[in-house]
């Protein structure tokens, strides 16, 4: 069931280009994880891929055996930042950072993968001139139309000279949770280079390979995530385009992230943080041959965990719904095989995806107000990683008996 031209198989590393790349993790079979099905295509064909986690025997980068095509994945978009609450929060903490840290009175800044403008708004509304370039055609429309300049494109070298013509040189380029989108990570080091100011910065945000294998965070591998990262095969990579990563921060988002700032070879002073990093992950071996294979004997571990508790809330007649239709809950649920005769509905907040189908499961999405309304025993936490956001949302829930699972690493109760 694969569309041929949809996809491609990995044959060597993006980073170092070795083709020794081996098997750590084998998820099945699964549709797109933002694939949401409108209900009245509910009968037709939907695609699945492989889902493999591969890690390279040479610099260490765990990725997906297959690509799929971009213009597949993100052209039209159903994920938009601005619908999470604590997303709009951590951007406006990093909008404060960012000018604070980098930014002159008519500092430039661009933003890759702005989605609906959620960080560029409040750069804006610190004084800064700010362009996004965002290839989700919808997502960019809405930014536009609040009054942020976005570019709907993929960023690329050939995009950043056309940045670089029009606007001048950058002093800041951010990308949150889009580096692990981008196949051609050369093409976008070398972009740097090429928009960058001399002493331009460039930030990104992505998951951090150690918290997913620490955590069994497997349900955050998807399609949309082609890479892995930890800070050793990054550095590799940017060296590669004579840039250096100069100071590092671990944050709690998305179940554990890196920020990592990153500049032209010598310009920064290289904190303490990246050595320590450095250090640690050489020693914890993240990036040696087999650092993986913990992480699938947990995650068959977790799959069994969770299986168990749901078919025990069933034997005692509990009901059961979800809560959070995350890009996530489509790994969790096929690997799982949890589906519409396990779960009720999922609740969630973003308007886009109320009245679709989960991928490849088909369990309905539904406004957040309906957990409340229906008031299930339990609901399955697929946004576990606002567990504490969730929580304080849904106090009514609560004080009404109403209780979370949170299936990451083992399936637990919330609050216990
Ligand atoms: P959330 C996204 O993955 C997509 P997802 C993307 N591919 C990526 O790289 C990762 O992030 C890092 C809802 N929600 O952020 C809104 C509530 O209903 O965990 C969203 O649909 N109530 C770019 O999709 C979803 O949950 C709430 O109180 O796994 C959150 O999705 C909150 C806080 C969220 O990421
Ligand atoms: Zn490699």
């Amino acid at each position: 069931m694969i569309a041929e031209d949809a996809s491609r198989v990995v044959e060597s590393c993006r980073v170092c280009g070795s083709r020794l790349l081996h098997t750590a993790l084998d998820l099945g079979m699964t549709p797109l994880a933002n694939a949401f099905v409108p209900p009245e295509r509910r009968h037709q064909r939907q695609d699945r891929f492989p889902l493999v986690l591969l890690q390279c025997e040479v610099c260490g980068l765990a990725q997906l055996s297959v690509v799929v095509r971009p213009e597949v994945l993100f052209s039209n978009y159903h994920y938009s930042s601005s619908a999470s609450s604590p997303m709009v929060e951590h951007f406006d903490e990093l909008a404060a950072e960012m000018i604070a840290r980098f930014g002159g009175p008519d500092s430039f800044i661009v933003e890759v993968g702005s989605n609906d403008g959620v960080l560029l708004g409040p750069l804006v509304r610190r004084g800064a001139r700010v362009l996004g370039v965002e290839p989700a055609a919808n997502l960019a429309r809405v930014a536009n139309e609040r009054g942020l300049e976005t570019l709907p494109a993929f960023f690329s070298s050939a995009v950043a000279r056309r940045i670089a013509l029009e606007h001048g040189p950058a002093n800041v380029i951010v990308a949150n949770n889009v580096l692990a989108h981008i196949d051609n990570l050369h093409d976008v080091a070398s972009a740097l280079d090429v928009l960058l100011a001399p002493d331009g910065v460039f930030i990104a945000e992505f998951p951090y390979l150690a918290d997913l294998v620490d955590m069994t965070e497997y349900d955050t591998i998807y399609h949309e995530h082609l890479s892995y990262f930890a800070l050793g095969p990054l550095t590799r990579l940017f060296g590669e385009h004579g840039l250096e990563p100069f100071d590092v921060q671990r944050l709690r988002m998305h179940g554990g992230s890196l920020r990592l700032f990153v500049g032209r070879r010598g310009r920064h002073l290289v904190s303490d943080q990246i050595t320590s990093l450095q250090e640690a992950e050489v020693e914890g071996g993240l990036t040696r041959r087999g650092s993986l294979l913990k992480l699938a004997a947990n995650v068959a571990r977790s799959r069994d965990a969770l299986r168990s508790m749901i078919q025990g809330i069933h034997s005692d007649g509990g009901r059961l719904a979800g809560y959070g239709a995350t890009a996530k809950s489509t790994t969790l649920l096929t690997y799982c095989e949890i589906g519409a005769a396990e779960i009720e509905f999922i609740a969630d907040t973003t308007p886009l995806k109320q009245g679709l189908l989960t991928p490849g499961t088909h369990i309905p999405i539904v406004p957040e107000g309906e957990l409340m309304r229906v008031r299930p025993d339990y609901a399955l936490l697929l946004a576990w990683n606002y567990a504490d956001a969730v929580l304080s949302r849904h106090k009514a829930y609560l004080a009404a008996g109403g209780l979370f699972i949170h299936p990451i690493p083992l399936a637990r109760i919330i609050p216990s």
